[in-house]
């Protein structure tokens, strides 16, 4: 890059405004200072990610997820073998510089993404990766803060965006406080002056509503698409799981399965970069950070990396010599092939690849794109599907189970109470809910596997019960029927196992129904934990 010496230091000629003759503006882009000029200030990373994309048009494209507070675009990498069209690839998102001052962070995205292209066609590790996942690169978050923060002599320590707060108060929200889950809980502060001031509301910075957009719009079909996450922080040398918000180490918005797999990655890839991997509430408690709401919401399992260096303190540590970006970048290269090798299926790690990877997988925490009533011809009045936590009811017995198999939530018919046993059970006919749509393998046969229970009390007749239907090509084909007889029965979690043969090669939906037709009684049944396994 041609450099060009001001009194102000050596400032790249491509940073320099068209209309300045030669002269620096003083809003123009700041560089880092000569004996850092390793690193990549904006308008130098921009310039980078732009040449990658020309040298590597086959597998490259270049977007951004928004702008700034400031107006600057917030740009985006896909990097995929076909990066025009969807492929229903797994997806992985590495992201950098929530943090205006961790200079070492957008360095270690550029390292990904040279390694990446790099190695594409050359590496068969790197082009196995490329070819079979789709991965998204968000270089800087948070360039406002960062050209703030190289105003400094030579840095001012900066961590928040640039947004300014009410009148008289101080710049800046901590874009790791501001995401939407659990926001305003310990672990921020509500004071404006605050290093980790979480804003005036959640996502009330443009950065974070950017990122969360971003995120929304790999939810395809209902599911989401990006299954991993890496978000490089500075410093300690820590690989950082969910959640943040909480000390407990399995709280009930975490199922036992992802608490496993997420310690598992995070140890195995600790054990490539020799850092220390840690739930992230055991650094400290956050409220409103990244990793919570898109494991929280989304069911991303995501990591916070926090680079070299492992101690120090003071503003020094932000700070690394450029000469160390090298050796402290490369040093995660092992840990990210191996998250983007473990991405189209994280269960693996914890042996559980058979029961949770197949075609289909729904522990039902988070909508996934179930419809109610997808026909428009369900005929009960009362205790339609509803997906989330079920609340128990009693009546001579437990009815409506209170717990679910996995996690907290499940599919059930009116999963609140309103009231008393029989306010919010299913009445006056059927109530249907369909899932999205699966895609069954031609070669293996498949298995739909789902925990029900069917709950009535002796008032009840064979009119009255529970069924799984598969939906294919227009046709409805009952595979399994629960009818219910005139006595009391308590709800119980039961198991059921259904042959998907018929359906190999097919896309099909798997339908719930339950119903209470004839004389009204009290009906309630509940699903969790639907999958689609191979043999
Ligand atoms: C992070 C993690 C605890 C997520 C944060 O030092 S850092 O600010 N990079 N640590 O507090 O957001
Ligand atoms: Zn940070
Ligand atoms: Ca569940």
């Amino acid at each position: 890059m041609a450099l060009l010496a001001t009194g102000l230091g050596v400032i790249p000629v491509a940073a320099l405004g068209p209309t300045m003759g030669g002269l620096p503006r003083p809003d123009m882009e700041p560089v880092y200072p000569p004996e850092d000029a390793g690193y990549h200030s904006y308008e130098e990373m921009v310039a980078e990610i732009r040449q990658v994309a020309s040298d590597h048009p086959d597998i490259v494209r270049l977007s951004s997820i928004g702008e700034t507070y400031k107006g600057r675009t917030i740009h985006l990498l896909r990097i995929s073998d076909e990066p025009d069209r969807d492929e229903g690839e797994p997806e992985v998102l590495f992201d950098a510089l929530h943090h205006a001052r961790e200079h070492l962070t957008p360095e270690m995205a550029l390292s990904i993404i040279h390694l990446l292209t790099d190695g594409y066609g050359t590496d068969p590790r790197i082009t196995a990766i490329v070819d079979s996942r789709v991965i998204w690169v968000v270089p800087m978050l948070n360039p406002d803060g960062l050209a703030y923060d190289l105003r400094g002599d030579p840095y001012r320590g900066w961590r928040k965006n640039r947004q300014p707060n009410a009148a008289g108060e101080s710049i800046g929200t901590d874009l790791n406080r501001n995401y939407g889950y659990r926001w305003g809980g310990t672990g921020a502060s509500a004071d404006p002056a605050s290093q980790v001031y979480r804003g005036a509301a959640p996502w009330s910075a443009p950065e974070t509503r950017a990122m969360r957009d971003f995120i929304l719009s790999r939810r395809i079909d209902g599911r989401q698409r990006i299954r991993t996450l890496i978000t490089f922080h500075t410093a300690g040398e820590l690989i950082l799981y969910p959640y943040g918000y909480t000390y407990a180490d399995r709280p009930s918005d975490m199922t036992a399965l992802d608490e496993r797999t997420l310690r598992t990655l995070a140890e195995t890839m600790a054990a490539s970069n020799g850092y220390v991997a840690q739930q992230s509430s055991d650094l400290y408690l956050t409220s409103g950070g990244k990793l919570d709401w898109t494991y929280g919401r989304e069911r991303i399992l995501g990591f916070t990396f926090e680079l070299y260096p492992s101690g120090g303190s003071g503003i020094d540590r932000f700070y690394p010599p450029d000469e160390l970006i090298v050796q402290e970048t490369q040093r995660n290269h092992e840990a990210v092939l191996y998250l983007l090798e473990q991405s189209d299926c994280p269960y693996r790690v914890i042996g559980k690849e058979a029961g949770y990877c197949g075609p289909f997988f729904d522990d039902l925490e988070v909508g996934r794109g179930w419809l109610v009533d997808a026909d428009g011809t369900d005929t009960a009045t009362g205790g339609t599907w509803q997906r989330g936590v079920p609340e128990a009811t009693n009546l001579s017995g437990p009815k409506q189970i209170g717990a679910a198999v996995s996690g907290r939530a499940a599919m059930a018919t009116g999963r609140k109470t309103l009231g008393c046993a029989s306010c919010n059970d299913v009445d006056g006919g059927v109530t249907t809910v369909r899932s999205p749509s699966i895609d069954l393998p031609a070669s293996q046969p498949t298995w739909l596997r789902l925990r029900y229970t069917l709950a009535h009390t002796d008032s009840a007749t064979p009119e009255d019960g529970f069924r799984v239907v598969i939906v294919s090509e227009g046709t409805r084909t009952v595979v399994f029927q629960d009818l219910a007889t005139a006595v009391d029965r308590d709800g119980k979690w039961q198991r059921l196992k259904l042959d998907l043969a018929p359906w190999d090669g097919r896309r099909v939906q798997v339908q719930l129904e339950a119903f209470d037709m004839g004389a009204p009684s009290l009906v309630e049944a509940a699903v969790d934990d639907v999958r689609v396994t191979l043999p």
